[in-house]
């Protein structure tokens, strides 16, 4: 662990002595007004949020330290025979700001592969929750409970100076990263496969060994984890799960438990419960309508339907994004590739070209274009992982790659807690009669 820790400390001291030259020299610099539409329109537009991992383009779709998808899909390592990229590769790239070698990437590999043991009282605490409940609980109460193992918690408790913060983090970081999937598989056996669990494969990469747990043996469900857990992994600071484990962990919570929060955040249906959401409509839709491969006019009458019962169209639309997301073509791509006649994909692709337009002609939708949510569960459900509500953990536990990496540099930047300023109504209102200043306060 030390060469990573080494070159990490190495990068961020560089990067914290300009970050202190920036401030000292620019700190007082305006670089935008706020309007007052966007404080109660969720915020959006206001930049508020230093990231590093990743930047998101409204147009060009998500760079991961300046690199696109396809770019990522070529450059990184892959697993021998493979031709899908390692997570373990990606994680290195935003952690370190460098793409890894073939050995860089392995050597993530083994090092989360030493640290996965999970202890038995997270299993009994898992155990401890009815079958019913959803696997993102599971998946919660699983973390929440591995929080014991938290080395920042501990050290911070024994008295750890600011200066060593980073340090502790990046333990708890490769330590809940490696352990993320033993706890995601156990819950899906768990709750789907009568509680006959499988043990890892230590021979395994990262998301081949999660397919192994999980009960996947066929080659091209590997190659799917590997590209589905690097497409997840992080969407630039202001999306919910990011942000809400960057704001949590803003008050020195350690890693589990912020990461527990973000993943809470995920649990949402209009962010990462979206993935389920939409298989669950495309089933109730073949169900009414009698068939598996429902013809583009079927599919315009139900969409229309959905939207006239006060519903969203899962998987389309998103907060920053003005075009198709490029998670989406990466995964059609798969699709294309692997299962071209699955008519479950075909659907689709079906649906691809029939909301667009529908949803471009309601005028109010910023975004009519397919998100990552609108293809993962297709793809899932083609290997026989038709189990929708688990999908979210497969997502969360992807999002811990980008945005534990994220914490990391967030403690070795030294940013302090997080706290913006709120207002009433009664405030604005009054501002808006020239009565009170609203900016301000504590
Ligand atoms: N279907 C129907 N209506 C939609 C819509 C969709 N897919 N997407 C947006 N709209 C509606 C909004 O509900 C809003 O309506 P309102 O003014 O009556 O309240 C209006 O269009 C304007 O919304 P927006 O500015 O375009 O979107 P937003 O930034 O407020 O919300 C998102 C973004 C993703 C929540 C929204 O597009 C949505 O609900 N999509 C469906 C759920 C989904 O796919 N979520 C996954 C997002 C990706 C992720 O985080 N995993």
């Amino acid at each position: 662990m030390g060469i990573l820790t080494d070159k990490f400390k190495a990068k961020a001291d560089k990067l914290s002595a300009e970050v202190k030259d920036i401030l000292k020299e620019h700190g007082d610099k305006t670089i935008g007004e706020v309007k007052l539409s966007q404080i109660y329109h969720g915020m959006r537009g206001i930049t508020g949020l230093v990231t590093e991992t990743s930047l998101l383009d409204s147009q060009d779709g998500i760079r991961f330290r300046g690199y696109s998808i396809p770019e990522l899909q070529e450059k990184l390592p892959k697993a021998e025979g493979g031709s899908e990229p390692l997570p373990e590769g990606l994680f290195y790239l935003m952690l370190i700001g460098e793409l890894p070698t073939d050995e860089e990437a392995q050597y993530i590999s083994n090092l989360w592969q030493r640290r996965s043991h999970v202890p038995n009282h997270v299993f009994a605490t898992i155990e401890a929750l009815p079958l019913s409940a959803h696997p993102m609980t599971q998946f919660v109460t699983g973390i929440m409970a591995l929080q014991t193992e938290s080395s920042f918690a501990k050290k911070y408790a024994q008295g750890l100076s600011k200066k060593d913060y980073w340090e502790a983090v990046f333990q708890d970081t490769m330590d809940l990263i490696a352990r993320l999937p033993r706890i995601a598989a156990y819950v899906y056996r768990r709750k789907y496969k009568y509680g006959v669990h499988i043990q890892p494969d230590g021979l395994l990469d990262w998301a081949g060994n999660f397919a192994h747990m999980l009960g996947f043996e066929d080659e091209s469900f590997r190659e799917l984890m590997r590209l589905y857990m690097t497409i997840h992994c992080d969407h630039e600071g202001g999306n919910v799960s990011a942000h809400t484990t960057h704001l949590v962990g803003s008050a020195l919570s350690d890693p589990y438990l912020a990461f527990a929060a973000g993943m809470n955040g995920l649990a949402g249906p209009l962010h990462g419960l979206a993935n389920q959401e939409v298989i669950k409509w495309i089933f109730e839709m073949r169900k009414e309508l009698n068939t598996d491969l429902p013809d583009k006019g079927q599919i315009e009458e139900y969409v229309k339907k959905t939207l006239a019962e006060g519903k969203v169209v899962p998987g389309y639309g998103h907060a920053v994004l003005r075009k198709t997301d490029p998670r989406f073509d990466a995964q059609m791509t798969f699709g294309k590739k692997h299962m071209p006649d699955d008519p479950l994909v075909n659907t689709v692709w079906n649906i691809y070209e029939v909301v667009p337009p529908i949803l471009q002609s309601l005028g109010k939708v910023k975004n009519p274009w397919p998100n990552v949510d609108a293809h993962s569960g297709a793809l899932l459900v083609h290997y026989g992982l038709v189990e929708y509500e688990f999908y979210t953990v497969l997502f969360g536990v992807s999002r811990s790659l980008g945005v534990l990496a994220s914490l990391c540099w967030d403690r070795a930047l030294g940013f302090p807690l997080e706290r913006p300023k709120s207002v009433s109504n009664r405030i604005v209102k009054l501002w808006l009669e020239g009565k009170e200043e609203i900016w301000g306060g504590d």
